[in-house]
C-alpha cells in the first residue's frame, strides 16, 4: 500500500520513496520511532509490511514484547535476560496503578488477569492462550507466568497463611519439572519441546484477605501426548528427558538394581552423548519429593522406566516358518525387562510373538505367530501403553498433590500452553489433531477479537454493521462437521473394521466432501493424501496408516499380561478387570464401538473451549525469530509465516475489512488541510484559525468544533479527489470513511486518494513557489 501512494506522488527516485514513507510512517503512528511502537495495531496502516518492520525494529532495540491490540506478541530472546524475569520487575509490574501504561510485558496479562479475577463486583474466570510454533517460547512464557503468580498471588496476612500459601505455590511450580522430563523431549527443532498440550487451571482464593486472592491450588490437564516417541524416535532427536536422566544421573547402588551400567546401549536412547540442561535428575528427583511422590515411588518408577529401555532391546529374528513364532535374538533382554516390571518371562515372550484370536462359530480361540514385524509392533505398543499409563498416573497424582479443595477457591486463571499449527512434508493423524484444536482456538480468538473491535467501535459512535468477516467455521464443519466431514469419515472406516486402503480412504473425503471450499485440490501427489486449506495455510494430510493410527489398536492380551505384573507401580497402573470376560480378540463385526483417537481428542477439545468460553480470554503470540536459535537475528520469511500461522496476519486483515487507518482528528486535518485549496467547498475563513493557531486559546469545545468544521471541508473534497482520479471507474462508491468522537477511520484506499490530493497541492505549491522567484529575478 505504501508503494503504491509513494508511487504516484514520488517519482522513481528511491531515495525520495524511503523519505515519503517515514514522512507517512510518521504521521500515521504519530511522532514515535517504529521501534518505540508499543502496539502493532497503532503501525498505520496495518499491513504486514509495516508490522514486521516494527518488530524488526524493537528486536534490534532488544525489546521483545510488543501488544498487537489484544494480543501480545513475544519475540523469543534466545538469549538469558534475567533482568527482564526477576522478581523486582513483577512487583513493579504488581503495584503499578495502570500496568498497561507500562512496556509491554507477560507480567501486563498476569497483572491484567490477576486484576480481573480480583474484581469484588464481578469475579470472572480469566485464561490465557499461548500460541506459536515450536521453539517460539509457549512453555518458557507459561512457566514465567506461574512464577509471576507464585510471587504476586502469595501477598500473606500472618506467618501461618504464608506458610501454607507458599507450600502450594512452589508445589505447583515444581509440577513443571517434573511434566517436562516425563513429557518433553529433544526435537529437531526444540532442545526441551512438550510432546503434550497442556492446561492449568491456577485456583485463586478471596477468603483469607478479600481484596488480594491467593493461589490455592492448581488442576493440570493435559492433550495427546506423543506417545509413539517411547519407542520411535527420529534419528536426528531423542527419547522423554526421563530416559537420559535415569541413565546418566542414577547412583552406583541404582544403576545395579535398575540395570543400567555406566555406557550401556539401549536402541530407544539415541543421542544420549547430546547433553542437555534438562538431563539434570535431582531437579525431578527433589520436585517429585515435594509434589509426595515419596522415594520407594520414586524407584518403583525408574525401574519400570529401564524395564521399558531393556524391552526396547529385544529384536526378534524370523523362524522361517508361517506355523513357528520368531526367535528372540537375545534371551538377555527379555529376561532383564520381566525382570524389571515384574513380569513372567514366558507370557511376556508368548504375548509378544503369538496373537490369540476367536474365530468361527464356537469363538474357537486360535494361536497365531506373529510375523518378525508384528512382533516389533507389539513391543512397541507395550512399551507405548506402560509410558502413556504412567504419565496420565502422574498428571493425577501432581493434581492430587496440588488441587485445591473445591470450598477453597472461587476464582481460576486459566494457562494453555498448546503445540501450535504444525505443516510438514509429511502429515499424518496427529498434525490433523494439532491443526483442527488451532483451527478451534483461532475461531475462539477471532470471535473475542471483532468482539474488542466492535468495542472500539462502539465507543467512537460508530457502526459496526460495516464490517463483514467471514469465520473459520467452513474450514471446521469440513473436519468435525456433522453428518460428513474429515472426522466422522475416517471413525467410519475404523467402526467398519473393514481393510481399505490409503487411496480409497482419499477418494471417499474427496467425493464426500467435495463441495467444502475448504478443500484444497489435489494435485500432482504421487501418495494418496488429501489437502485441508487452514486459515493459516494449506496443508497435505497423508492417508497411508491414519486408520490404524486414528484406531490406535491395544491387544487385548498386552494389557492382560501387564494385569499380571507383581509390580506395585504396575498393579496400580493396569488394575485387574472386575469381571474375567472373554478377552480374546474377536473375529471382527462383534467389536463395541471404539472410542478413536480422534473422538477422544474431539471431546477433550470441546471441553476446554466450554472451559475458556466461560473465561475473559488473553492470547500471547510466541514469535521464534530464526530457527536456527540464534540471538539478534530475526529473519522476516519466518516471522511472516509465523505471523501467518498464528492469526496475526488473519487479525490484520480482518482490522483491514474494517478501517485498517485510524488517526485523531487534529492529525488529520494537520496533514489534510492543505487540501481545501484544491476542491475548496466554500472559500475559507481567513478569521477561522488554523489548527496550529487554535491550540492554547478558546474552550477545548470551540477548538473541538474548529477541527471537526475543517475535517468536514476536508472529507467534502474527496468525492471531488476520487473523480479526478483517473482509474476510478465511473459511479465508484464514494471511499469510506467515517468519522468517530476522536478518530477518522479510513481504509487504505482512502488514504491513497487523500496522499495523491496531498501530493497534488505540494507540487501546485511548489511552482507558485517557483513562478513567484523567477518574476522577482
Ligand atoms: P515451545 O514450548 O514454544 O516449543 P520453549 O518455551 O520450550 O518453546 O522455548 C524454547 C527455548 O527458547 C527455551 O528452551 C529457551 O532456551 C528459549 N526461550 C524461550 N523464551 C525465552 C525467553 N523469554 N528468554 C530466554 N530464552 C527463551 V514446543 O514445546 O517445541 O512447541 O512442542
Ligand atoms: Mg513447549
Amino acid at each position: 500500500m505504501l508503494q503504491q501512494v509513494n508511487g504516484h506522488s514520488s517519482g522513481s527516485d528511491a531515495q525520495g520513496r524511503e523519505s515519503l514513507r517515514e514522512d507517512l510512517q510518521e504521521f500515521l503512528g504519530g511522532e514515535v520511532p517504529l521501534h518505540q511502537l508499543d502496539d502493532l495495531t497503532k503501525v498505520n496502516p496495518v499491513t504486514l509490511e509495516t508490522v514486521l518492520r516494527c518488530l524488526q525494529a524493537r528486536y534490534t532495540a532488544d525489546t521483545f514484547y510488543t501488544n498487537a491490540g489484544c494480543t501480545l506478541v513475544a519475540l523469543n530472546p534466545f538469549k538469558p535476560v534475567p533482568q527482564l524475569y526477576s522478581p523486582e520487575l513483577m512487583r513493579e509490574y504488581h503495584a503499578a496503578p495502570q500496568p498497561q501504561k507500562l512496556k509491554p510485558h507477560i507480567f501486563t496479562v498476569g497483572e491484567q488477569t490477576y486484576r480481573n479475577v480480583r474484581s469484588l463486583i464481578e469475579p470472572v474466570n480469566q485464561s490465557i492462550v499461548v500460541s506459536g510454533e515450536s521453539g517460539a517460547g509457549k512453555t518458557w512464557t507459561s512457566r514465567c507466568l506461574m512464577k509471576f503468580y507464585a510471587v504476586v498471588a502469595a501477598s500473606p496476612t500472618s506467618w501461618e497463611s504464608h506458610k501454607i500459601a507458599e507450600r502450594i505455590e512452589q508445589r505447583i511450580l515444581n509440577s513443571n519439572p517434573v511434566m517436562e522430563a516425563f513429557g518433553n523431549a529433544c526435537t529437531l527443532r526444540n532442545n526441551n519441546s512438550s510432546r503434550f498440550g497442556k492446561f492449568i487451571q491456577l485456583q485463586l482464593n478471596s477468603l483469607l484477605v478479600p481484596r488480594d486472592h491467593q493461589m490455592t491450588g492448581a488442576a493440570i490437564q493435559t492433550y495427546l501426548l506423543e506417545k509413539t516417541r517411547v519407542a520411535c524416535q527420529d534419528s536426528t532427536e531423542r527419547n522423554f528427558h526421563i530416559f537420559y536422566q535415569i541413565c546418566k544421573g542414577a547412583s552406583a547402588d541404582e544403576r545395579l538394581q535398575w540395570h543400567l551400567p555406566e555406557g550401556a546401549a539401549f536402541s530407544w536412547l539415541p543421542n544420549p552423548e547430546r547433553t542437555l540442561e534438562e538431563d539434570c535428575f535431582e531437579v525431578t528427583r527433589e520436585a517429585m519429593l515435594h509434589l509426595g511422590i515419596d522415594a520407594p515411588t520414586q524407584n518403583n518408577i525408574f525401574q519400570a522406566l529401564a524395564g521399558l529401555l531393556h524391552l526396547g532391546n529385544i529384536r526378534f529374528a524370523d523362524s522361517g516358518d508361517e506355523a513357528q513364532p520368531c526367535r528372540p535374538m537375545d534371551d538377555g533382554a527379555v529376561r532383564t525387562s520381566a525382570l524389571l516390571l515384574r513380569l513372567p518371562e514366558d507370557p511376556l515372550l508368548e504375548t509378544l510373538r503369538i496373537r490369540t484370536i476367536r474365530a468361527g462359530r464356537q469363538q474357537q480361540v486360535f494361536r497365531k505367530p506373529c510375523s518378525q514385524a508384528e512382533c516389533d509392533t507389539r513391543r512397541d505398543c507395550l512399551a507405548k501403553l506402560v509410558y502413556a499409563r504412567l504419565f496420565d498416573w502422574l498428571v493425577s497424582v501432581i493434581n492430587s498433590s496440588v488441587c485445591a479443595d473445591p470450598a477453597s477457591w472461587t476464582t481460576f486463571i486459566g494457562l494453555l500452553d498448546v503445540y501450535g499449527f504444525e505443516s510438514f512434508p509429511h502429515n499424518s493423524l496427529e498434525q490433523l489433531c494439532i491443526n483442527y484444536a488451532n483451527e478451534k482456538l483461532q475461531q475462539h480468538f477471532v470471535a473475542h477479537y471483532l468482539r474488542a473491535q466492535q468495542e472500539e467501535y462502539a465507543v467512537e459512535g460508530l457502526e459496526w454493521s460495516f464490517v463483514n468477516y467471514q469465520d473459520n467455521q467452513t474450514c471446521l464443519d469440513l473436519i468435525e462437521g456433522s453428518p460428513i466431514s474429515i472426522c466422522s469419515l475416517i471413525n467410519e472406516e475404523c467402526r467398519l473394521n473393514r481393510p481399505s486402503s490409503a487411496a480409497q480412504l482419499q477418494t471417499r473425503i474427496e467425493s464426500a466432501l467435495a463441495g467444502s471450499p475448504c478443500l484444497g485440490h489435489n494435485k500432482l501427489s504421487p501418495e494418496p493424501s488429501f489437502v485441508v486449506l487452514h486459515y493459516a495455510g494449506s496443508v497435505r494430510y497423508h492417508t497411508a496408516g491414519l486408520v490404524e493410527k486414528n484406531k490406535d489398536p491395544i491387544p487385548p492380551e498386552l494389557t492382560r499380561l501387564l494385569q499380571q505384573s507383581q509390580d506395585t507401580l504396575l498393579k496400580v497402573l493396569f488394575p485387574a478387570d472386575p469381571e474375567e470376560k472373554s478377552q480374546e480378540e474377536p473375529s471382527g463385526q462383534s467389536r463395541a464401538p471404539v472410542l478413536t483417537v480422534v473422538s477422544k481428542f474431539k471431546a477433550s477439545l470441546e471441553q476446554l473451549l466450554q472451559v475458556l468460553q466461560a473465561t475473559t480470554p488473553h492470547y500471547i503470540r510466541c514469535i521464534k525469530p530464526n530457527s536456527q536459535g540464534r540471538a539478534q537475528a530475526l529473519h522476516r520469511e519466518e516471522v511472516l509465516n509465523q505471523l501467518e500461522a498464528c492469526g496475526l496476519v488473519e487479525t490484520i486483515h480482518i482490522s483491514a475489512a474494517g478501517f485498517p487507518i485510524r488517526v485523531s482528528h487534529r492529525t488529520f486535518v494537520e496533514r489534510y488541510a492543505s487540501l481545501r485549496r484544491l476542491h475548496p467547498r466554500a472559500p475559507p475563513d481567513p478569521h477561522s484559525p488554523s489548527p496550529d493557531e487554535g491550540h492554547s486559546e478558546g474552550s477545548p469545545h470551540a477548538e473541538q468544533a474548529t477541527l471537526r468544521a475543517l475535517l468536514q471541508d476536508i472529507l467534502h473534497t474527496l468525492p471531488a479527489l476520487e473523480a479526478a482520479t483517473p482509474a476510478a471507474p465511473a459511479g465508484a462508491t464514494p471511499a469510506p470513511v467515517h468519522c468517530g468522537r476522536t478518530k477518522v477511520f479510513m481504509t487504505d484506499a482512502t488514504l491513497e486518494l487523500l496522499e495523491r490530493g496531498r501530493a497534488q497541492v505540494l507540487e501546485q505549491c511548489a511552482r507558485c513557489i517557483q513562478a513567484g522567484w523567477r518574476r522577482h529575478r
